[in-house]
């Protein structure tokens, strides 16, 4: 297999990118806060992961990188990096332990200080109301299958935005719909677990009408810099076979397109709704020009590309049936190819085909490296060489016109990887997860260099 590249600096350099870009960091609530603290209610996360099999050696986020306390050290290696933004997200179990009705004052003020925290230290705080912790009371209801959470979500993001909006620099309604919807109701790969098609598509509708609710709830508060963080991969067919070619179409119908065609044309793509239109909730279509409210700004999440081939969707009825991931590129700890040139061609293709002139931030991207401790140090060369490999195809998006403004590497630190456990580590700054001691890598020193460089 072919090696990761190593680099010991960033090629790149500051002056490159405009004045105003803006370069930040990415975490999520559950990954790093710890959920059993603070009066934090039980996501499906919770119950996920407490359920064997599901996350690898039964981990879980109960108390993950204890963020919760120790919040203060975390913005401080924020501001020492010199990043001037820091994306994180507030978990719903924690501001509404049920999902709805009472609020968890201790939660909310908890946010509060945190958003507090970064402007004392010059950090732009970038909000996400949902990286997916359901309130299970809510799940079990039928969480994103019941049109009824909808109206939770909007009176959730409303309760949040009230007492935070006047101090962020941007709000995201959802990160990462696919994996809401898809990787989460059909593959059954995170919470809740599910692998029904129905189950899917019902959240495929419901997950950008509950974005359009939150949208409507937090412009009636004057709120501005809204928009939402979808995830793409560069998907293509492995080769000109027919069958491959068709099998590519619908993955990247269902991964690219279905989103951003309900979000920025009202019409979800024909292609797909002839796959799973029998599926999606009765009366979908009256939804669609609510869906398609404008928006402020538009988030990607980028890491890797999908080759696809002929037996990667059913023989019957077209679905995919797994992701692709056949190429020979060098891969990270994810198994993930590194293909930067598909975050110049996602970003082009997002710009011409759905956008325009709306500015574009690269919200999320990086590497799961096998970073060691050795002497107090982890050399991730591997990592500087990923993220240099990234911010040229961000310079070189910036110079053919594309409307992008920011981009924040994920992540912080290592942290709680979903159904992957503490094993993936994504961190530009390491954890002991016994110790919670934080360790900054040589990534993050090179970042630091490279941000304070003129
Ligand atoms: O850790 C996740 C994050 O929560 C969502 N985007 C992808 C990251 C890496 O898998």
């Amino acid at each position: 297999m072919p090696v990761l590249a190593r680099q010991p600096a960033f090629t790149v350099s500051r002056g490159q990118f405009p004045d105003d870009f803006v370069f930040g960091t990415s975490t999520s609530a559950y990954q790093i806060e710890g959920s059993s603290f603070g009066g934090c209610g039980l996501s499906h996360w919770d119950t996920f992961s407490a359920t064997p099999g599901n996350v690898v050696r039964s981990e879980n986020g109960s108390i993950a990188c204890d963020h919760y306390h120790r919040w203060e050290g975390d913005l401080d290696l924020v501001r020492d990096a010199g990043l001037q933004a820091y994306r994180f997200s507030t978990s719903w179990a924690r501001v509404m332990p049920k999902g709805c009705g009472a609020i968890n004052q201790e939660g909310l003020d908890f946010y509060d200080k945190l958003v507090d925290g970064m402007l004392e230290r010059g950090i732009a705080p970038h909000l996400t109301l949902y990286h997916w912790e359901m309130p299970s009371a809510l799940e079990a209801i039928g969480g994103w299958r019941n049109r009824d959470v909808t109206d939770h979500y909007a009176d959730y993001a409303q309760a949040v935005t009230k007492r935070l909006g006047d101090r962020v620099a941007s709000i995201a309604t959802f990160n990462e719909p696919w994996c809401i919807t898809w990787y989460s109701h059909y593959y059954g790969a995170h919470a809740p677990g599910l692998r029904d098609i129905c189950a899917a598509s019902r959240v495929a509708h419901f997950v950008p009408l509950a974005h359009s609710k939150a949208i409507a709830a937090m412009r009636a508060l004057g709120l501005k810099n809204l928009g939402i963080v979808c995830n793409f991969e560069h998907i293509s067919p492995l080769d000109n076979s027919p069958g491959s070619i068709k099998a590519a179409k619908v993955a990247e119908g269902i991964y690219n397109r279905w989103f951003l065609g309900g979000l920025f044309k009202a019409e979800y793509p024909a292609d797909i709704v002839d796959l799973i239109g029998t599926h999606l909730p009765s009366g979908w279509e009256q939804d669609m020009a609510d869906i398609a409210a404008p928006l402020d700004w538009l988030g990607i999440n980028y890491y890797t590309r999908a080759l696809i081939s002929e037996g990667d969707t059913q023989p019957g009825n077209a679905l995919p049936i797994q992701v692709g991931n056949k190429g020979d590129l060098p891969r990270t700890e994810m198994d993930w190819e590194v293909y930067p040139e598909g975050l110049g061609n996602i970003l082009e293709w997002i710009r011409d085909t759905y956008t325009g002139d709306l500015p574009l931030a690269i919200t999320e991207n990086g590497m799961a490296n096998k970073d060691k401790l050795v002497n107090g140090a982890v050399d991730d060369q591997e990592r500087i060489a990923y993220l240099d490999a990234h911010f040229k195809q961000a310079l070189a998006a910036i110079d053919k016109g594309i409307p992008l403004r920011a981009y924040f590497v994920w992540s912080l630190m290592d942290n709680f990887e979903w159904a992957l456990g503490y094993d993936k580590r994504f961190g530009m700054v390491h954890v002991d997860f016994d110790s919670f001691e934080r360790t900054p890598k040589a990534s993050y020193h090179a970042l630091r260099t490279m941000l304070s460089a003129l």
